[in-house]
């Protein structure tokens, strides 16, 4: 288990779809990088992805593939904890108690919300749960004491309500809860998708085109980057609001090849979109082909994967429910 006295930082991921390079430069490649600074713990969200309807036997591989691809990435689990949402009941528990102090008002609000609505079909109607989702993601949160929570710009009004619930019943009950600070990626917090720009890349979309997935193949990742759409015109140069199908693709390139906005610009001055857009796909298949190598030996030895999940939440119910504990007595419930 990671040392004990140091601050604590925890994300989640739903498997709602294989993890793209959008969740991976907005998030996970924060989470390697601070796992030895901070008891970090990583959790694949399987009760978030249940927000929208999901294939019983797509939840369970996706659910095993992004623990996978966790540790492929880089995630130490010698030194951070990677669990499973559902073997921690403590979340659900803390979510219903969070929900007697959210206004509905607050969750309808919700930018998420008010996007994934419209694509939930008339007959089964809005969803309760897709509109409690923030509080289970605040119960994720409070529970673990976080001080940083790693995300993509997408996550950050729900980690306002985070914040908000934790003020709320601190206010109410007395200390309880460590109030979070999300953290972003300063130049990856918002990957677009390769078909629209103005939308963001996304595990859910209907045209996996829009996305590179970590686990696709070279040639796929030539496709997707060949047909990614752009702007009219063929220079590459970075202006988010007069180009921003290009820019998306500056974005990706920057934030795989550490190289400035200026140095890729002088990199493809009069040499076209098609020329950057070739040497993109070489670049992401560069990343991506290790990545790929150790995620295959993760899913053939399963035993592996399985004691690290057992582990990772063996540490994380030790943490969760103390915090559990201290709410409800605050509370009082009979114990
Ligand atoms: P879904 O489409 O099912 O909502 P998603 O692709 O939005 O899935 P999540 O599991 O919701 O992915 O997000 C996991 C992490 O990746 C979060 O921290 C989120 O903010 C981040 N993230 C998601 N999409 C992007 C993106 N396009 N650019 C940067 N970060 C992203
Ligand atoms: N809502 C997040 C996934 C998520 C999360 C969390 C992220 C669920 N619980 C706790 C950070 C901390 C999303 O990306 N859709």
């Amino acid at each position: 288990m990671a040392e004990e006295g140091k601050k604590r930082i925890f994300s989640g991921i739903a498997p709602s779809g294989i993890i793209h390079i959008g969740n991976y430069l907005g998030a996970i490649k924060q989470f390697t990088e601070l796992q030895l600074e901070y008891q970090a713990f990583f959790c694949v969200v399987d009760q978030h992805a249940i927000t929208v309807p999901q294939e019983p036997e797509k939840l369970y591989q996706n659910t095993l593939s992004v623990a996978a691809l966790y540790l492929a990435c880089g995630i130490d689990p010698s030194v951070a904890s990677i669990f499973i949402q559902s073997h921690i009941p403590a979340h659900t528990e803390l979510a219903w108690i969070l929900n007697t102090i959210t206004p509905v008002g607050e969750l309808e609000r919700m930018t998420q919300f008010k996007d994934k609505i419209q694509h939930q079909t008339k007959e089964a109607g809005v969803l309760a749960g897709l509109l409690n989702y923030p509080i289970l993601m605040a119960a994720d949160i409070l529970l673990y004491d976080a001080h940083l929570v790693p995300v993509g710009e997408d996550q950050t009004q729900h980690i306002e309500l985070t914040r908000m619930l934790a003020g709320r019943f601190n206010n109410r009950y007395g200390e309880t809860f460590v109030t979070p600070e999300p953290l972003l990626q300063e130049h990856a917090a918002r990957i677009m998708s390769l078909l629209d720009p103005t939308k963001k890349m996304s595990k859910s979309a209907e045209s996996a085109k829009s996305y590179i997935s970590l686990l696709d193949s070279p040639d796929d990742i030539r496709q997707k980057i060949k047909n990614a759409v752009t702007d009219s015109g063929n220079e590459v140069a970075y202006d988010k609001q007069k180009r921003p199908a290009i820019s998306n693709l500056i974005t990706i390139h920057r934030a795989l090849t550490d190289a400035g906005f200026n140095t890729i610009e002088e990199q493809y001055k009069g040499r076209g979109y098609a020329d950057f857009k070739q040497d993109l796909a070489e670049i992401i298949i560069h990343e991506l082909t290790p990545i790929q190598q150790r995620y295959r030996e993760f899913m053939e030895n399963k035993k592996e994967l399985e004691h690290i999940l057992r582990e990772g939440a063996r540490n994380a119910s030790i943490v969760s429910e103390k915090k559990l504990l201290a709410v409800k007595q605050k509370m009082g419930f009979y114990i």
